[in-house]
């Protein structure tokens, strides 16, 4: 079955440090996912902390958080049929050495810490994720 969805993407301060946000939309408008709201920001450490809540109990916790907070970021929500699917498949695994060709942590990615860009993994956390960025 398929449906239009909605789904959080971050391009991460490595990425954003290389300028490659042009590049990596590329990737979304070539796989029919629209950019629908695009902002560039900069989280406090205390913001990286509540958005990546769902990984403090993992050892790389602090260092994702230091990260994250550590320079610009570009926040998007993307949208398209079954978006949060197809946003992970572009995106690639999490550690670019393990990333798919074609994909733009393939492409992009320079480690495991430093891998380009985020993207929700599921209904749920697609909602939550636009909430926190997108308030309103
Ligand atoms: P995802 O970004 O592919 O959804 P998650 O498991 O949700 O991967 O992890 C969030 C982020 O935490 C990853 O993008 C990566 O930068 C970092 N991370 C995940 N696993 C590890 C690890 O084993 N060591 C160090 N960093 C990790
Ligand atoms: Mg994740």
């Amino acid at each position: 079955m398929s449906s239009v969805e909605k789904t959080l993407s971050i391009v991460k301060p490595d990425a954003v440090e290389r300028n490659l946000t042009e590049n990596i939309k590329e990737y979304f408008l070539k796989n029919n996912l629209k950019i629908v709201k695009e902002k560039k920001i900069q989280v406090s450490k205390d913001e990286a902390a509540e958005f990546y809540r769902v990984h403090q109990t993992k050892p790389f916790y602090d260092r994702l958080c230091n990260y994250l907070s550590s320079g610009p970021i570009t926040v998007m929500i993307l949208e398209g049929e079954n978006a949060i699917k197809e946003n992970r498949r572009i995106m690639g695994a999490t550690d670019p050495k393990n990333a798919e060709d074609g994909t733009i942590r393939k492409k992009y990615g320079i480690s495991i810490d430093k891998n380009s860009i985020h993207g929700s993994d599921s209904v749920e956390n697609a909602k939550k994720e636009i909430e926190f960025f997108f308030k309103n």
